[in-house]
């Protein structure tokens, strides 16, 4: 695809300069702020969600991936390079997501409450080597042990006991990971347990859930480089009725224990929004977790893009002037399209979103709002959607060495040649 020449985009970025300093905008004070920005690179876009575990084994836990788009990752070794070249193609520089199933064991079987440090040295050892940070998951699905759709809340004492020794098994892996690249892991917990069917005892399972955490949580890990999350949601396939940890009992419980929250966009109902959450929650706890994604109809973890919702949760962040509490973390797999492409199209737009609210002029905004004059609001605020933010957008690029605008396609299909072709 023909992309403009750096004379050309530097042309256009010293004319939008001009016009967002008009409007009192500092664009170079908005691109210092982006540059700072990491994002989680969800690990499961790569290969479908399947693990080096048991590929053979079907995805679990009410989620699904849908789509036969050859060329998915198969090992290890595969996955990082997909993921080295997605990272090639998006501006800045960016941390990972893993999760447990992700373990390099050598071909022997460990299982999940057996997990170590050691079984994950080959991403630790890439993550230095490439200058990633990592966030960690506990895998507490698509296993046996999971199948009764019930693990941190099964009414089973030794079902329990096996997905609480995985979870501590996990945050003692992000905290290895945290000290060794310097930078705290976040290690998420999100579990699928749930009924098909509406439930006469809704607390129970809850009650179960939250001691559960509470013996996850009772063993000391430093908070200086591991810190916990705990996901909510709404429903999932199989658990339409009743989902245990819900968003009220992990507010509650988050802000109980003081461990973060994870917001998932696609969690909630369709109309609800959750970058109306994250102020509110704000004000409760110290940090919060995204994972920006996009439901469609359901919780259908498409691709990212930049809509309405992804630009009002990032605004919101900005807003809040909270980029510093808030981990923007991404969550969808899309088995349908290149999964390389996929990374790269949710993440620049999860930064471009980034970007335009970087250059909004938030002061004036809100100097209108708190004098009432709402003309003025909305005047602006829809005179705003035509500022020249991709002019911006595209120096950055440029400036970061990455391709200007859809170039970066060209790239993704050198690489299904030369490397995800060969996968069958
Ligand atoms: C599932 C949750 C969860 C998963 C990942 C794979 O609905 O969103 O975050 O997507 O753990
Ligand atoms: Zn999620």
């Amino acid at each position: 695809m023909a992309s403009p020449t750096p004379r050309q985009i530097e042309a256009a970025y010293a004319a939008a300069r001009e016009r967002y300093a008009a409007l009192g905008v500092d664009t170079e004070q908005a691109l210092a702020r982006l540059r700072g920005v990491a994002l989680s690179l969800h690990c499961w876009q790569g290969d479908d969600v399947t693990g080096f575990e048991a590929p053979e084994r079907p995805l679990s836990g009410g989620i699904a991936a849908t789509g036969n788009y050859p060329g998915k990752a198969r090992t290890a070794d595969e996955l990082r390079r997909d993921l080295d070249q997605a990272y090639r193609l998006i501006p800045g520089r960016h941390r990972l997501n893993l999760h447990a199933i992700y373990a390099e064991t050598g071909g022997r079987r460990v299982e999940r409450n057996q997990l170590a440090p050691e079984h994950f040295a080959g991403w630790l050892a890439w993550a230095r080597e490439q200058g990633h940070g990592i966030d960690f998951n506990p895998t507490c699905f698509s296993h046996p042990l999971a199948d009764a759709g019930f693990t941190l809340a099964s009414p089973d004492p030794a079902i329990r006991q096996f997905w609480i020794e995985h979870c501590i098994a996990c945050r003692r892996i992000g905290e290895h990971f945290g000290r060794e690249l310097g930078t705290p892991c976040i290690t998420n917990i999100w579990i699928p347990d749930g009924f098909k069917d509406t439930p006469v005892d809704r607390l129970a399972p809850r009650q179960r859930l939250q001691e559960s955490l509470d013996q996850i949580l009772a063993v000391p890990i430093d908070p200086r480089y591991n810190r916990d999350a705990v996901e909510s949601k709404l429903f999932g396939i199989g658990s339409e009725s009743y989902v245990v940890g819900s968003h009220e009992f992990y507010l509650g419980y988050a802000v109980r224990r003081r461990v973060l929250l994870c917001l998932d966009s696609g969690h909630f109902h369709p109309t609800e929004s959750i970058a109306d959450k994250i102020s509110a929650v704000l004000l409760a706890l110290d940090e919060l977790l995204l994972h920006i994604s996009r439901g469609v109809r359901w919780d259908s973890d498409h691709v990212v893009t930049l809509n309405d919702e992804t630009l009002a949760i990032l605004q919101e962040v900005v807003r809040c002037d909270a980029l510093e509490r808030v981990h923007l973390g991404l969550d969808f797999f899309d088995a349908s399209i290149n999964r390389v492409a996929a990374w790269v199209i949710g993440a620049r737009n999860v930064l471009r979103a980034l970007l335009i609210a970087l250059l909004e002029p938030t002061a004036r905004l809100r100097a209108a709002e708190q004098a009432s004059d709402y003309t003025t609001r909305l005047a602006l605020l829809e005179e705003l959607k035509g500022m020249p933010w991709q002019a911006v957008w595209d120096y950055h690029c440029l400036q970061q060495d990455v391709p200007v605008g859809a170039a970066y396609l060209d790239e993704i299909r050198a690489y299904e040649a030369s490397e995800l072709a060969a996968r069958g």
